[in-house]
């Protein structure tokens, strides 16, 4: 075989392979533009929800966080931690705040602070929080990216203070992934 047919059935393979992932047909040039993380209570809490990453056209990621289990009328931290590692029970696995660019702690819309710094939920009386902002310091997959890295829900507000917001324990904790951009969630039936 010649070095030119070697290297075009090598070629074809690897398409092939990359079409072919997990028995359904994907596209080769699929982008990255929406990110899931679903958050799980640490022992002993009860906090759990989803968050979404959404890039947006002026290349800014919009953060949607719908959690339950929280102290009615509270607020909570969230940040984005370094490791999308939640095997500690008390969510210590994850790390300290994602901070690529060594900045000190602070709260949106400071631009001194750490990317993985989202700021306060706020729970309603039920103990739920739907929160949404826009950020410019973080992408999926791009400079700064956040995929395979954690979102930590604390037990206290994040007070701005340093090094990390005396936002004591961590009561929720979930691992970002790629979100599938065709799944909707069934309708619920009442
Ligand atoms: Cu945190
Ligand atoms: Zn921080």
């Amino acid at each position: 075989m010649s070095k030119c047919m070697r290297a075009r059935l090598l070629a074809g393979l690897a398409v092939g392979v990359a079409l072919t992932v997990g028995g359904s047909v994907a596209r080769a040039d699929d982008s990255i533009s929406k990110a899931v993380c679903q958050v799980r209570p640490t022992k002993g809490n009860k906090c759990r929800g989803v968050v979404i990453f959404q890039e947006t056209k002026d290349g800014r990621v919009r953060v949607m966080a719908r959690i339950r289990g929280l102290n009615p009328g509270k607020k909570h931290a969230i940040h984005i931690h370094q490791f999308g590692d939640c095997r500690d029970l008390a969510g210590k696995s994850a790390g300290g705040h994602y901070n690529p660019e060594e900045k000190p702690h602070g709260l949106p819309p400071a631009a001194e602070r750490h990317a993985g710094d989202l700021g306060n939920l706020e729970a309603n009386e039920e103990g739920f929080a739907k929160y949404t902002i826009v950020v410019d310091n973080i992408s999926i997959v791009g400079k700064n990216a956040i995929i395979g890295r954690a979102i930590v829900v604390h037990a206290l507000p994040d007070d701005g203070g340093q090094p990390t917001g005396n936002a004591g324990a961590r009561i929720g904790c979930g691992v970002i992934g790629i979100a599938n951009p065709e799944w909707k969630p069934a309708v619920k039936k009442k």
